[in-house]
């Protein structure tokens, strides 16, 4: 996808959580959706084939709301439901090998969390890279350590791919992350764990510039 394509994309990057006491992914989806998120991606640490129909269903209401929808981790899960791509981390598939499977219009992002592993990884297959976490956050237990406002601004000055931020991340704190020059933002908890969810999406729209869609349900 072209870079200024995937800029815009990136900026309200809503993540699902396996975990949310009280939503589920497809509820948390329509939440962000109707907030206005610009990207989903489907994250599933435990991903097993019975979550299939669930993950199809998610794509289906992304794909009616124009919105790419995405994978963590599994390239071959992207694959068989004709998702936008894949968000991989640096002990996932290789891009070159997501590329290879997926094709050239896919979205294939990459977690990079330093500028060492910036430079060690292969970005020639990649159209992003997710760096954090920005902040702290309880969502991801082996999460490395805060880079706050300024370790994202050492990346992304380098970066010669777009960038979103992760981690911790809430409306109040979204401005500092693209002042810091990343171009999107990514959310889970913020949104997935709030006492008022859609409160809290819309708040995290409107600081990343976003406004509330009309949400497509079909059936959904
Ligand atoms: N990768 C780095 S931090 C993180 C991931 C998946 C978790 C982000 O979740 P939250 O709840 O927005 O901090
Ligand atoms: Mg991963």
């Amino acid at each position: 996808m072209l870079k200024n394509r995937i800029k815009t994309a990136l900026k309200f990057y809503f993540i699902t959580d396996d975990h949310a006491p009280n939503l589920s992914p497809l509820d948390q989806i329509r939440i962000a959706l109707s907030a206005g998120a610009t990207i989903v991606q489907y994250r599933h640490k435990s991903f097993a084939i019975d979550d299939y129909h669930l993950a199809a269903t998610i794509g289906d209401l992304c794909r009616q709301n124009k919105v790419p929808f995405l994978i963590n981790d599994h390239v071959l899960l992207a694959k068989a439901l004709g998702a936008d791509g894949v968000h991989l981390g640096q002990g996932d598939a290789s891009p070159g090998l997501a590329r290879q499977i997926l094709g050239t219009a896919a979205i294939i992002g990459l977690s990079v969390s330093n500028r060492k592993e910036l430079q060690q990884s292969s970005l020639a297959d990649c159209d992003y890279i997710g760096t954090g976490p920005a902040f702290a956050t309880r969502t991801k237990s082996d999460a490395k350590p805060v880079r706050g406002p300024t370790g994202l601004a050492r990346i992304a000055e380098v970066s010669p791919l777009p960038m979103v931020a992760i981690g911790g991340i809430t409306a109040d704190t979204a401005a500092s992350c693209f002042q810091a020059g990343a171009d999107g933002v990514a959310v889970i908890s913020f949104i997935t764990r709030a006492a008022d969810p859609l409160q809290n999406a819309l708040a995290f729209g409107k600081a990343c510039g976003c406004h509330p869609r009309d949400m497509i349900l079909n059936g959904h």
